[in-house]
């Protein structure tokens, strides 16, 4: 392409400080170097991390920064040594490496790759230097994905091509919502057909969630959310009942082992509370229930919890991006959308154009969008 080598101008969303909703920018965007890739995004979604980061919650995070991570696009150009994926690609950008390498990538139960950003200063790229420019200031990437921003450059380990029949609006929901909660369902969880499950919190993640459930064929989707405008999705996707915390007067652990007996098989928080991380655990069943974390709390929050809910054999596990080994699973999930076996695109409540993404932060926060794509 005629702009590949060259500095590319392009418009991107800037969190200039802690507390503030990202602002639409004219962005410099330098070429990519060895081994990483410049990719034209066309559509990305709105995560509550995202929001995170705005509000502020996790305090390691440098500014300026440009986020996003739930994203499609088309590649743009390559660094030098890119194998995998050339111009005019579709790609899906992973918000959690899978380098091939090393020893997680190596390790069939786990999806952790020690090359990520987890493991090295996160709002720069793995040779410690930013792309981005704005106004003369450096600006941060953010999960080496940063895709609030109409060109953004990524590391090779974090970007897989997908099928070029493949509608970038619909599977872009694959980068972070869908693919978090249904893989939590099935690859962490591992749901079984027949069993109960609770989801605590029902954005795009906890219906995913919801979906992955009901693939797993289990009976009862007990949903739970102090918002009850959530409820009709939740049910239309999968949930069985939709519960309020707010309508009951004693602990929603306390209703939740009432409703069931001993307990659910299969907990998950999907709010990024440790209240709620607390109940989710308390409300899995006596002896074999398991809870799943899935929800990012503030950085720097602890759980407290009384021990003997795990002596009593409950199992409290932790699940990021659905547990998926990503470069393998998206190509993989895609393939499955477009043979309608599963349907990202139910998330969808709200599309909007990327000039608006300001309106798409006050809708998350309102509570009345589960997601909002941005076109560019
Ligand atoms: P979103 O904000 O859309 O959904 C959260 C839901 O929780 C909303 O429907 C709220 O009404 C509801 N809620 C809030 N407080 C309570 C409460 N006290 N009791 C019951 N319900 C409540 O968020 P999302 O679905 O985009 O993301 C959910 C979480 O998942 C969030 O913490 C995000 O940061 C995290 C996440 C994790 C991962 C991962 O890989 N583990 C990836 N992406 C996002
Ligand atoms: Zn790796
Ligand atoms: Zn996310």
């Amino acid at each position: 392409m005629a702009t590949a080598g060259k500095v590319i101008k392009c418009r991107a969303a800037v969190i200039w400080e802690a507390g503030q909703i990202p602002s639409i920018e004219e962005v410099e965007v330098a070429p990519p170097r060895t081994h990483e890739i410049r990719v034209k995004i066309v559509a990305t979604g709105i995560c509550r991390t995202d929001d995170h980061v705005a509000e502020g919650l996790f305090p390691d995070i440098n500014y300026p920064v440009i986020v996003g991570h739930e994203a499609a696009g088309i590649v743009e150009s390559i660094g030098p040594e890119v194998t995998s994926v050339k111009p005019g690609d579709k790609v899906i950008p992973l918000c959690l490496t899978q380098c091939g390498e090393c020893a997680s990538c190596q390790n069939p139960k786990t999806n952790f790759c020690l090359k990520s950003h987890f493991y090295q200063p996160q709002n720069l790229m793995p040779d410690k230097t930013t792309r981005f420019t704005c106004k003369g200031k450096q600006v941060h990437h953010f999960l080496w994905t940063s895709t609030f921003s109409e060109y953004t450059v990524m590391p090779e380990s974090s970007i897989v091509k997908i099928d070029n029949a493949a509608p970038l609006e619909k599977v872009c929901l694959f980068g972070c919502g869908f693919s978090t909660g249904y893989g939590a369902a099935l690859n962490s969880a591992k749901v079984e057909p027949g069993s109960t499950c609770a989801i605590f919190g029902l954005g795009g993640v906890g219906l995913s969630v919801v979906m992955g459930c009901k693939t797993a064929g289990a009976s009862r989707i007990i949903g739970i959310d102090i918002n009850k405008e959530k409820f009709a999705k939740a049910k239309e996707l999968g949930a069985t009942e939709c519960i309020s915390p707010n309508d009951f007067d004693k602990p929603i652990e306390k209703v939740l082992v009432e409703m069931t007996g001993f307990g659910v098989d299969y907990a998950f928080e999907v709010i990024g509370r440790t209240d709620t991380a607390v109940a989710a655990l308390a409300s899995a069943r006596l002896g074999s229930g398991t809870c799943v974390l899935v929800g990012e709390p503030p950085s720097g929050s602890q759980l407290i919890i009384n021990p003997r809910l795990i002596l009593t054999g409950r199992k409290l596990k932790g699940s990021m991006l659905g547990d998926w080994k990503l470069k393998e699973a998206f190509p993989k999930l895609v393939s499955d959308y477009m043979n309608k076996r599963c349907h990202p695109e139910a998330l969808i409540s709200h599309t909007l154009p990327f000039e608006k993404i300001a309106e798409g932060f006050e809708l998350l926060r309102a509570g009345k969008s589960i997601r909002c794509i941005l076109l560019f």
